[in-house]
Parts: structure tokens; sequence; C-alpha cells
């Protein structure tokens, strides 16, 4: 059965062996038209997860001693339902609350049904993920377009020079853009006589293919504000491109004016002679593009960070542009589908604890555990989790396991009984996404090469598993209410029918842009024509052309004056503050960062034994000097303490990372109902991280994982 793999962003196609209604084998397919035979080892250690003894195949409810029991889908639907709606009459809808996870994202179905859920209770307690990775990215948006989701990917296959701030493709391979193969995209660059320069404070896969770029953690904004001062000072900025895309370009001109290269230097790491060269080049390269991912995200100055990315491409002249970051388009109405559902907001509204504004109609991660301890009206009181383990992504350790426990219903829905699950009162249990079929809703506009794919599940849900839609639907159902994220969907409701996700989507494929408009298209004479049946005839996908198209920039905008905004005052705000900053925390020299590995999956692939083979265990990567300096030996166990925890872990000395930065994956320390997993042993390194809501980005409520103030010691 041909499929394609949803765990990360390149969505590469799958071949599923699959016998006696079990998946046997993953292998990846040939015929996949963009990742022609490619798929990475948790893509095929997907038949693990499939098939895990510690899958959870049947509703739990935890009984009064504590341990889980099974029971049936009518007893735990029945009892949840019950538990809201006491809730719901007692303190109102918006003592309700939602994370959803990563792999949330990655079903066309899940995100719309749990959205109407939240939005028929009028709560605002809606939580997820993107607050510890992308809602930075979103808000830069908002500011600059006036449209959250309009967001731009590096055309790879065109450019002369890529900026990239902290990714990892080689590992991560890709994220914000779906491009399989990313590495022959990368190294087509400088085969083509291009170059890609990483910065990054580690000296990582991706650096060491390319040109590295040693930057301090959280030295970004202020290297690409550096980078605009010379920019400017020299007069290389594209003047067209400005004045026929931008307002604001005097005001950002004179925000980087008080950063000179000669001046942030001490805190970027970065010599001004290279910032002022790759400046230059950066200007005069005919297509050249900047991109940053969740090096640039989880710092202290994420949206200017990613704003920044947006600004120097613009001012360079190559915004909306082939070869530099272009605007992707899917072949359905998105935009004006997330803007009719009011689904497309940045600060509508703002959390009650922190004031901090809405991203897409969610609130950071990080003000959930004082949203549950915080007594008042809209306290939240009881949360569902589905795809995701908050309990070790998010920021705080022992502080956010308290909160959960202080709540009065927790439920989740996930494959596992994760680090998160352990502590619910109901644990349900989800598909996977071979047991599904989808569409890659989200990712349609970032790819590279423009795709579009459906796929019917491989394999029957095991045990009795259900796709999160329908649980939320049955669920809906029970407590009186009904789902409506979607104007289509409403109007379904009022007509007194409840639309399944496949008869919604295939209405917006046919009906969109690039749809046969029920063979209206076809009557007309045109070619083409998008429906359903149409994909399901094509198991590998269609490309739909060669490059995203350029110049649709003006169109898409949603600022009155339909430009780049490149000066709001939030940002002049940001840039203030930077300049301004307080000293770090005196006892705490080093900083620390993330690390993704080849075999781990954020928090949820260690129980796979393919993944986890040859005794693999979570690391401290520290530089020598550092080791020396801090009495640290290679392959001893270290302490790694922050003002907020301390933890303790395996040193591994390297001289991959830059002096003073210390690396660490986060999503291990497992204590869920996943053996082998558990057996990994590690620590949560969210620990280490402030569990305060002050201490969150202000634009985006991003939470600082990465630059953490540290210090090291023998453990
Ligand atoms: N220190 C540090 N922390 C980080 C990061 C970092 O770089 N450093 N990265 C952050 C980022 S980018 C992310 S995206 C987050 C991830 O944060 P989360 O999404 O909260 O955590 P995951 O580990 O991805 O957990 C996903 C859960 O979904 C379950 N799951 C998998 N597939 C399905 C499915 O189809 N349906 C359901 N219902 N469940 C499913 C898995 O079993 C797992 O329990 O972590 C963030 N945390
Ligand atoms: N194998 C694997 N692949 C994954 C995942 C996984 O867990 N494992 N997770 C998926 C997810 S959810 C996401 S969001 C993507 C993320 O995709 P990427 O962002 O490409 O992945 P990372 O490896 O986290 O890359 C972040 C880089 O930023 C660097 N960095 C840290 N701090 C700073 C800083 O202050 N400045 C700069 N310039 N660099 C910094 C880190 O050293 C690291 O190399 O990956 C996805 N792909
Ligand atoms: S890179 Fe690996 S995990 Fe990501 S989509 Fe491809 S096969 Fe799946
Ligand atoms: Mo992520």
């Amino acid at each position: 059965m041909t499929t394609y793999c949803r765990i990360c962003e390149p969505l590469c196609g799958l071949e599923a062996t699959v016998e006696d209604g079990t998946v046997v084998r993953i292998r990846p397919d040939k015929e996949h038209p963009l990742s022609k035979g490619f798929a990475c080892p948790k893509g095929i250690a997907m038949a693990e997860v499939q098939n895990d003894p510690d899958r959870v195949l049947h509703p739990l409810r935890r009984r009064p001693d504590g341990e889980f029991e099974r029971v049936s889908w009518d007893e735990a639907l029945g009892g949840i339902a019950a538990r809201l709606n006491a809730l719901r009459r007692e303190h109102g809808g918006s003592s309700i609350g939602w994370y959803f996870g990563n792999p949330a994202t990655f079903s066309y179905s899940h995100p719309l049904w749990l959205n109407g859920f939240m939005a028929a209770l009028k709560s605002p307690h809606l939580y997820s993920a993107g607050s510890q990775d992308v809602n930075n990215r979103f808000a830069a948006s908002a500011l600059l377009y006036g449209a959250p989701v309009l967001v731009p990917i590096p055309d790879l296959k065109r450019t002369d020079l890529l900026l990239m701030l902290g990714a990892n493709p080689l590992v991560s391979h890709g994220s914000l853009i779906t491009a399989p193969r990313i590495r022959e995209n990368l190294s087509a660059i400088v085969a083509r006589g291009g170059r890609v320069v990483v910065a990054d404070p580690r000296r990582t896969e991706t650096a060491r293919a390319y040109e590295h770029l040693p930057v301090r953690p959280d030295g970004d904004a202020r290297l690409l504000l550096s980078m605009l001062h010379v920019i400017f000072e020299e007069g290389l900025q594209d003047r067209a491109a400005c004045a026929r895309q931008a307002s604001g370009a005097e005001e950002l001109r004179a925000l980087a004016d008080g950063f000179p290269p000669e001046e942030t230097e001490e805190h970027t790491g970065v010599p001004a002679a290279t910032v002022r060269r790759l400046a230059r080049d950066l200007a005069r390269a005919d297509r050249a593009v900047v991109y940053g991912r969740t090096g640039t995200c989880l710092g202290r100055y994420g949206t200017l960070t990613a704003f920044l990315i947006d600004a120097v491409t613009l001012v360079t002249g190559n915004l909306d542009r082939p070869g530099g970051a272009v605007f992707g388009a899917a072949p359905l109405w998105l935009d004006e589908i997330l803007r009719l559902s009011g689904l497309a907001t940045y600060g509508r509204t703002r959390s009650r604890v922190g004031g901090y504004p809405d991203i897409l109609g969610t609130f950071p991660a990080g003000v959930m555990a004082e949203e549950i301890t915080t007594p008042g009206p809209g306290r939240l009181r009881a949360l569902i989790v589905s795809g995701g383990n908050p309990a070790l992504s998010v920021p705080g350790g022992e502080s956010l396991g308290r909160a959960l426990d202080e709540l009065d219903l927790l439920v989740t829905i996930d494959l596992y009984v994760t680090d998160t699950g352990r502590k619910a009162d109901y644990v349900l249990p989800a598909t996977t996404f071979l047991e599904r079929e989808d569409l890659p809703l989200p990712f349609l506009q970032n790819h590279l090469t423009p795709y579009v794919t459906w796929t019917e599940p491989v394999v029957a849900p095991r045990g009795e598993a259900r796709q999160e839609w329908e649980i939320i639907d049955a669920l809906a159902r029970r407590m009186g209410i009904g789902v409506g994220a979607f104007p289509l969907q409403r109007l379904a409701h009022r007509l007194g029918v409840r639309p399944s996700p496949r008869f919604l989507v295939d209405a917006l494929l046919r009906t969109g842009p690039a749809g046969d408009w029920y063979g209206l298209r076809r009557l007309l004479g045109w070619r083409g024509g998008l429906s359903l049946r149409r994909l399901r005839k094509a198991p590998h996908g269609i490309v739909l052309g060669e490059h995203q198209r350029t110049g649709t920039l003006r169109r898409r905008i949603l600022h009155k004056d339909k430009r780049v905004h490149l000066a709001p005052p939030e940002i002049a705000a940001e840039v203030r503050r930077l300049a301004g900053e307080p000293e770090p925390p005196d006892g705490f020299p080093l900083r620390l960062i993330g690390l993704r590995e080849m075999r781990s999956h954020n928090s949820w692939m260690h129980n796979a034994p393919a993944l986890m083979r040859g005794g693999r265990v979570q690391a401290a990567r520290i530089n020598p000097k550092d080791a020396a300096a801090y009495e640290i030996e290679d392959g001893a166990p270290c302490r790694i303490a922050s003002p907020h925890g301390s933890i303790e872990l395996t040193a591994l000395v390297t001289d991959e990372m830059t002096e003073g930065t210390v690396a660490v994956p986060h999503g291990w320390g497992h204590r869920g109902g996943w053996r082998t997993a558990n057996a990994a042993g590690g620590a949560n390194v969210n620990a280490l991280a402030s569990p305060d809501p002050a201490d969150l980005e202000p634009l985006a409520g991003m939470a600082r994982l990465n630059a953490v103030p540290i210090t090291i010691g023998p453990a």
C-alpha cells in the first residue's frame, strides 16, 4: 500500500507491506515524484510504533487506587462528557482547555475538529506545541504582512546564496519547508557555484557539509541588525524593491543604526569583518535568501529574529522573487478559508495569565501551568491533550507536573501512556497515521515543488483505536454541543448534518483554484481539475508545477496599504529591549541549546527498538575547553544546573560545540507506559527552562528553551 510519512515535514512517500491486516514492513516509495525512494530511519521504524506492544489499544480510566483499568468507549466518553458538562455548569466553558502537540498538525481532520470543539465551548484555553516551535514566525508574518500564516519559504532550487540560521536540515529534514531530499537541494546550490552559510553555535551536520558561521546563542537578532546596518550604511539596499514592496525602510534603517557589527561582535561572537563581508555578499548576489528555524525561534527575541530574516531578504531585493523567499500557494483557498473561519488571528485576545497575544487562537503553553494554579474566573480546570507530551516538551519540570496534578480532569488522546498521560484520568487510544486517511493540509503551501496528495488508511485501526475527529465528534454529541470551526461546517450543523472531514476536504478541493468545479472546468474546456476522486487515482500524489509562483505578495498581503511593514512599533520596542538587555544571572555563565538527532523524534520514538539500538543515551555535548575548566570527563556523568533546576547526564566532549555553549537533546527522561523509552534513561531538559510566564518572549509567548543560562560540573 502506498502512503506518505507524517512524522516530519518532507512527508516522504512510503510503501507499507500489509499481511493479514498487519503492517509487516515499511519501505521508501520509489515512485514518489519528490522523495524518489528516500525515507529516513524514523519513517521505516514507524512499523514498530504501529505494532508496538506498549501501544494503548483501548480506553483507560484511572481507578481510585491510582492504576489504569480498561473501559469501553461508552464508559470513557460518558464519564468524560459528564465531568466536562458539570464543569461547564459550575464554571463555564472557559474552565476547559486543550493542548495539541506536533503530530496533530500532520492530520487534516484532527486540528479542524478540536478547533471546532473549543469554539463551541467558547473557551480561550487552547494551547499547542507552537509556542515551543513556530509561533514567533506567525507573529512576525502578522506584523510584516498582516497575515500570520503567510510564511515565505526559501526557493532552494533557484538560489545562489542561502544564509541559514538555527536550522539543521541534514538531520531535521527541513522545517517550514516541505522538500524531500533536502540535502540534494542544498548541495545543488554549491554545485552550481552558490553558497550555503550555516549560522549555528554548534558545528552541526549541516554546518559541516557547507560553510559554518559560529554564532553565540541568541545572537541572531543582533547579527541580522548588523547586516542591515552595513547594507544601509554602504547603500547596498535594493531601493526599487524597498519602494515597491515596503513601508518603513527608513525607520528600519534607523533601528539598525545602533548596531554596527563592531559593537555587536562581542555579543554574537561573529567578527565584524565577517558580518560586513556577508552583508555585501548577500546584497550583491543575484538571488539570495535568509532562512531561520528553531534555533532562531526558542530564544528571547524569536519574533524580532523571524521579522529581521524577512526584512533582510526584502531589503536585498529577494522577497517574492525566484531564488529568494517565495510565498507558496495551496491548491485550495487556504488563506481565504483561514480568514473567513476567523482562525488566522494574532493578538485578537490576550491570555488571562501573562497577557500574551493569541496566535491562531492559541495561547503560549508556557502559561498553562499557572492558568491551572491561578484562582479566579476562567481558571483552567480540565485539560485534554491530544498528540502531545507537554510534560516533556514545555518549559518547566516539577512545577508543570504539579499543576497537571491539580486539574479536576486530565484526558490524553495518544498512541501511548506518555509522560503526560501517566497523570491522566482517562487515556484514549488514537489511530496512527497509517490507520487514517489524510491530506497534508497545513503543508501544502510550504512545498518547494508544488504538490498535493491524498492517502487512504493502509490498515484498519489496531484494537479500539479511533481517529481524533471521531473521538471529538462523539464527545461533543454526548455533551450536546456542535463542532464547527469552519463556516461550511457551521452551516451544515445548522442544517442538521455533520459532514465528515473527507466530505469537507473534497468540497474545498473541488471549489478551490485548481478544483474541478464539479465538472464545470471540463465543460469550459480547461485542463486539470482536482477532486478527491482524482487524487485517489494518483497514489504517489500530483506535482502541480516546477516552482512556486512569485509576484503574488501584493495580492496576499492583508495590510490595507498592501505593503510589507518594515518598522511596526512592536518591533521597534523589541529592538529597544534588545539594546537594553539586562545582564544574565550570576553563576550561570554557559548557555544551553537544543539538538535534534536522526533517530529521535521529539519525545515519541524512543520506544522503537530499531531507533534505540547501540545503547543510545541522551548526552550533553560540551566543548573540550569548557570540559577542562569545569572538570568534566568525556563519557562521565555531569550535572547541568540553571536558576530553575538541575539534571544529570552523560558528558560528550566535542569540539563541534563552540566554547561556552552546551547542547542537549529534548524529549528524554521518560516515565510513561513505554518500557524501552523508560529504560533509555536521560532527563527532562526542560526542567532547566524557566517556568515563569513572565520569562516568555513578549510578542509570541515563545518558550525560552535555547540560550538558557546554565553552569556545569561533575555529577
Ligand atoms: N528543549 C526543547 N524543547 C522542545 C524543543 C526543542 O528544540 N528543545 N522543540 C519543541 C518542538 S519544535 C516541538 S514540535 C515540541 C513537540 O512537543 P509535543 O508535540 O508536545 O511532544 P511530542 O514529543 O511531539 O509528542 C507527540 C505525542 O503524540 C503522540 N502521537 C504520535 N502520533 C500521533 C497521532 O497520530 N495521534 C495522536 N493522538 N497522538 C500521536 C506521540 O505518542 C507523543 O506522545 O517540542 C518542543 N520542545
Ligand atoms: N530527526 C529528527 N527530525 C526532526 C525532529 C526530531 O525531533 N528529530 N523534529 C521535527 C520538528 S518538530 C521540528 S520543529 C524540526 C526543527 O528543524 P530544525 O530547526 O532544522 O532542527 P534543529 O536540529 O532543532 O536545528 C536547530 C539548530 O539551531 C541551533 N541553535 C540553537 N540555538 C541557536 C541560536 O541561538 N542561534 C542559532 N543561529 N542557532 C541556534 C542548534 O544548534 C540546532 O542545530 O525538525 C523536525 N525534524
Ligand atoms: S524524513 Fe523520515 S520521518 Fe521525515 S517524513 Fe521522511 S521518512 Fe518520515
Ligand atoms: Mo517542532
